[in-house]
């Protein structure tokens, strides 16, 4: 019998811009330190390495990139982070991610292009390290305008953000923890930090191994 491991989880946090992913990914971290829990805070893009500044420089339009080439940066820029990670879990830190292929896949193929269909933007993510648990903050189109206006990166208006969140509700699975993320900021951290604590301690337990995606 495969010896069983102790690892740090791996949580995802997704859903649209203004969401609130990072402000609760940030919360959910320290509350996790302040219980002991080894745990960090990761994002996607990371923007720090050479691919993560041409990507940063597309999104904030100092430059222009092909759909199809610019989608192939973002999955390689977590490829480049898989061996970081790995290590990280298997050493047993909790890896708390705003946002991850998910997000790849939701906001390509809510371009709509033609050959750039959802399958065709999965594929370069396939057997990338699967997260534990999704957490996906759901908010719609007119609840995240109320919050005021977007930001002023590619992407960021309404009509697009309505395409993405139709992407990412097709691909809801069952490794998905859906949370209303029109709650108080208080209300929607209280949930996460259970469903984390349960996630956590299963993958304590070292009885699963981290999974692949799209498996
Ligand atoms: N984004 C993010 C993508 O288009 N593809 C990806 O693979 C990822 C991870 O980048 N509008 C988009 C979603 C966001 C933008 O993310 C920057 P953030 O979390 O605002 O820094
Ligand atoms: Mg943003």
């Amino acid at each position: 019998m495969a010896q069983q491991q102790a690892r740090g989880a791996f949580i995802v946090f997704e859903g649209a811009d203004r969401a609130g992913k990072s402000t609760q990914c940030q919360m959910l971290v320290e509350h996790l330190q302040a219980q002991g829990v080894a745990a960090e805070l990761w994002r996607f893009p990371d923007r720090t390495t050479p691919i993560g500044k041409m990507i940063n420089s597309y999104l904030t339009s100092q430059s222009d990139i092909d759909d199809a080439a610019v989608h192939l940066l973002f999955s390689a820029n977590r490829w480049e982070k898989r061996e970081e990670l790995l290590r990280k879990l298997h050493e047993g830190t909790t890896l708390v991610v705003d946002r991850y292929a998910y997000s790849g896949v939701a906001f390509t193929a809510a371009k709509g292009l033609p050959g750039l269909d959802r399958a065709w933007c999965m594929a370069p993510d396939a057997g990338l390290p699967a997260p534990d648990a999704v957490f996906f903050l759901c908010l719609t189109v007119e609840q995240a305008a109320a919050r005021g206006g977007y930001g002023e990166e590619r992407y960021e208006k309404d009509e697009f953000q309505r395409k993405v969140l139709d992407q990412f509700h097709a691909m809801r699975g069952s490794s998905w923890r859906v949370v209303d993320a029109s709650q108080s900021i208080d209300a929607i951290q209280q949930q996460l930090r259970e469903q984390a604590a349960a996630v956590v301690a299963r993958c304590q337990r070292g009885t699963s191994p981290v999974g692949k995606l799209w498996e």
